[in-house]
């Protein structure tokens, strides 16, 4: 029933009406089985059409996130091929990280509606009110583990390129935030179980606030956040902006798979707001400021000081 339950939601998603009888025939089930997983599917909040002579049509609501209303509207391969919606979760990323070493495969994407543990780096707390996009993608990329922070870039410059048909100018502060003028909009956290010199499943865990409003959001953050909807002034549908950085980053990572990652490093120059701003940088024995001059072909941060030029490869920078 599961399967048959699936293959009639394909049916269902294509796009155009397609007519009780021939889903039935297509299946060897009756009209009635047909129209009992549709019956199903509206329980569950998805919006479809019956039309009469032409069949049923499954119409994504503004802003639904439900996993066929995402799909609808995906054109990748591979990336959130298999979704799963959380109205909350703890974290998305510990939700996939168990999928995954089930064998979940590439592309399965966990999204939640709130999360109530949502993390950021070095343990710190990811705020993920509802109204966010808050979601986790899995990747198995045949990388070795040195390369797997120019991920991190990748879906940087992704995120960038998406948000601008929202007509939003967002910029990239080494290594993981995407701000709007200095406040920050979306974080990026990717994780990895590595053995050896081999890289088993990344999950890059991908938080922007779109709906939200930064006055949602703890007080000792508030002045440093800033979310699509503040700056808009209206609500966006989140499920374009997620299906618009699904598409970006799939065809940045493929391209990335064949000729590596020089490209998304130049696409990464062009959308910063780091380079050419001077920075002080939290080293383990201390602070060091400099002038942040480039990244190099491997991703690290290259800072200008009055030693010489110091390459960063992890950690935080403060703009100055
Ligand atoms: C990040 O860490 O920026 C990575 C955030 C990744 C969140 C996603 S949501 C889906 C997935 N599931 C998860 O559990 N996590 C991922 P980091 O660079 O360490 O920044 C964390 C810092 O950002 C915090 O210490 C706060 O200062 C700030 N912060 C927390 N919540 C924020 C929010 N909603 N908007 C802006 N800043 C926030």
């Amino acid at each position: 029933m599961v399967g048959l339950s699936n293959r009639i939601d394909e049916l269902l998603t294509a796009g155009s009406f397609i007519s009780g009888q021939k889903i039935a025939k297509e299946f060897g089930v009756s009209r009635t089985a047909v129209f009992k997983r549709v019956q199903q599917l509206r329980k569950l909040g998805y919006c479809i059409e019956g039309v009469q002579k032409k069949g049923y049509r499954l119409v994504p609501r503004f802003d639904g996130l439900l996993p066929l209303e995402i799909k609808v509207r995906l054109k990748t391969k591979i990336f959130g091929k298999e979704v799963i919606t959380l109205d909350s979760v703890d974290s998305t990323q510990a939700c996939l990280n168990k999928l995954a070493e089930k064998g979940a495969p590439e592309g399965t994407l966990v999204l939640a509606l709130e999360q109530t543990h949502g993390r950021g780096r070095m343990n710190r707390s990811w705020s993920s009110p509802r109204g966010g996009l808050w979601f986790s993608l899995l990747l198995r990329p045949s990388i070795p583990p040195m390369e797997l922070h120019k991920l991190t870039l990748l879906f940087g410059v992704a995120i960038v390129a998406s948000l601008k048909p929202f007509g939003i100018n967002a910029t990239l502060k080494w290594p993981n935030d995407v701000l709007v003028e200095r406040r920050k909009l979306c974080g990026i956290l990717l994780e990895a179980s590595t053995e050896a010199d081999r890289v088993g499943h990344v999950i890059a865990g991908i938080g922007i606030n779109a709906n939200n409003s930064f006055a949602d959001l703890p007080s000792e953050i508030r002045n440093s956040a800033v979310s699509m909807r503040d700056i808009l002034g209206t609500k966006i549908d989140r499920a374009e902006l997620l299906c618009g950085i699904l598409k970006y980053s799939e065809d940045l990572y493929l391209e990335a798979s064949e000729k590596g990652f020089s490209k998304i490093l130049s696409l990464w120059r062009t959308s910063s707001c780091t380079l050419g701003q001077r920075v002080e940088v939290l080293l383990p024995d201390g602070i060091l400021s400099g002038l942040a001059v480039d990244i190099d072909e491997d991703g690290y941060l290259v800072v200008k000081y009055h030693g010489g030029l110091k390459k960063i490869y992890s950690g935080d920078i403060i703009l100055l």
